[in-house]
C-alpha cells in the first residue's frame, strides 16, 4: 500500500509491467484526485497480460473521479501520463496476492522496451528475446527472416 505522486511537470512514464510472469497479484489504484488529460492519467496497453501479447494493443488512459478504484493485473503495461496540470496527481495503491503468491522483486529483470515495442507491433519477433521467429543464436543476434518455403 501507499501513494504515487506525479508532481507538476512529471514527464510521461515509460510503459511497464510490474512483474512480467507473475500470476495471482493485482494492483488497485484509488486517485485521490479527479483525473483529467493534464495531469497525467494512467494509461494502460490492453491485454498485454496474456501471453502471447497481443500485437499493437489497444491503450486506455481512464479519466476518474477522485476515490474512483481501478484494478488491474500486475502484468498488465502501463505507464503514468506526463503532468502538465499546475498541481501535484496523487493516487493511491493497494497490491493484492492470491493466498501463496509473493511478489517477487520489484520491476526485476524485464526485459527491454524496445523489445516488447517491436513484439506489439511485429508478431514475428519473439516476445521473450525480441528476435525474430527465425534468427537463431548462430547468425550473432542480427535481424534475420528466412522464407518458410525454404
Ligand atoms: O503514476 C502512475 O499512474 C503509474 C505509476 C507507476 O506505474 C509506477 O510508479 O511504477
Amino acid at each position: 500500500m501507499g501513494v504515487v505522486i506525479s508532481l507538476d511537470g512529471a514527464p510521461r512514464q515509460q510503459w511497464h509491467p510490474d512483474s512480467q510472469f507473475q500470476d495471482g497479484l493485482l494492483n488497485v489504484f484509488i486517485p485521490l484526485v479527479d483525473l483529467s488529460p493534464r495531469n497525467g492519467p494512467t494509461e494502460l496497453a490492453l491485454g498485454t497480460h496474456r501471453v502471447p501479447k497481443p500485437c499493437c494493443p489497444t491503450a486506455v488512459a481512464p479519466l476518474l473521479e477522485k476515490g474512483s478504484v481501478l484494478i488491474f493485473d500486475w502484468r498488465v503495461w502501463h505507464r503514468g501520463l506526463g503532468n502538465t496540470s499546475g498541481a501535484e496527481r496523487p493516487v493511491a495503491y493497494v497490491t493484492y496476492a492470491r493466498a501463496g503468491v509473493e511478489a517477487a522483486s520489484y520491476k526485476a529483470g524485464l526485459p527491454s522496451l524496445d523489445a516488447w515495442e517491436a513484439v506489439w507491433c511485429n508478431p514475428s519477433v519473439d516476445a521473450e528475446s525480441g528476435r525474430h521467429a527465425h534468427e537463431s543464436e548462430e547468425e550473432g543476434g542480427e535481424r534475420h527472416e528466412v522464407d518458410d518455403d525454404g
